[in-house]
């Protein structure tokens, strides 16, 4: 067991984001059994869940004329249009059955904002309004996170990214994560890493 300073941080581990779902990550489901066994290493685990409200900015359907993965400019910036997904309630929006959740303290839900997308587990989209989640891990006395999940390239390497920012120390596990890959994200999210001084496991 690591010491207590040491968070697991579980990125959006949800039947959408693996194969047969909505954002179906490309072997988004191998990663669940290494991850249910890195949780016995940490006294602190958190899950994320992306957690959306049918009618979210962030889908392609309802911006008549777009098509997933096309993109639109919103109020704080460029967003990825993206098929309907994790839609609160929904079998897509429910961890993978496979995944341990027991040994989880907290499930923290992102992005049930209508107008504003939140990859990171930190921040929205704006890059600043918080989910709380910085104020947790700072009350229960954790400073080093370990991240895993999906999808590599948006919301574990933003929040990878926000972590660092906020001064934690952090590393991605990128044997238990999996990319979408979208017009060279995975390589722009690794050089991002690297220049925030992210360690890679
Ligand atoms: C994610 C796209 C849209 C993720 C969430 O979990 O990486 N990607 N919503
Ligand atoms: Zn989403």
């Amino acid at each position: 067991m690591r010491p207590a300073t040491d968070a697991l941080i579980v990125i959006d581990m949800q039947n959408d984001f693996c194969p047969g779902g909505a954002l179906a990550v490309a072997g988004g489901d191998e990663i669940v059994a290494g991850i249910n066994a890195l949780m016995d290493d940490f006294a602190v685990t958190v899950l994320t869940q992306d957690w959306h409200p049918a009618d979210h900015a962030s889908f392609a359907a309802n911006h008549p004329g777009k098509a997933p993965f096309a993109t639109t400019e919103m109020p704080y910036g460029t967003q990825v249009l993206w098929p309907v997904h994790c839609v609160q309630g929904t079998a897509g929006a429910a961890f993978h059955p496979g995944l341990r959740t027991d040994p989880a303290q907290l499930a923290l839900r992102k992005g049930f904002r209508a107008g504003i997308d939140s990859y990171s587990a930190f921040f929205e989209n704006d890059r600043t309004t918080p989910t709380g989640l910085e104020g947790y891990l700072r009350e229960r006395g954790a400073s080093r996170l370990t991240l895993v999940g999906l999808a590599t390239d948006f919301c574990v390497s933003y929040s990878a990214l926000d972590a660092a920012r906020l001064g934690f120390e952090v590393t991605v596990v990128e044997d238990l994560c999996r990319a979408i890959d979208l017009d060279g994200s995975l390589a722009a999210a690794r050089s991002a890493w690297a220049a925030a001084g992210i360690r890679v496991a």
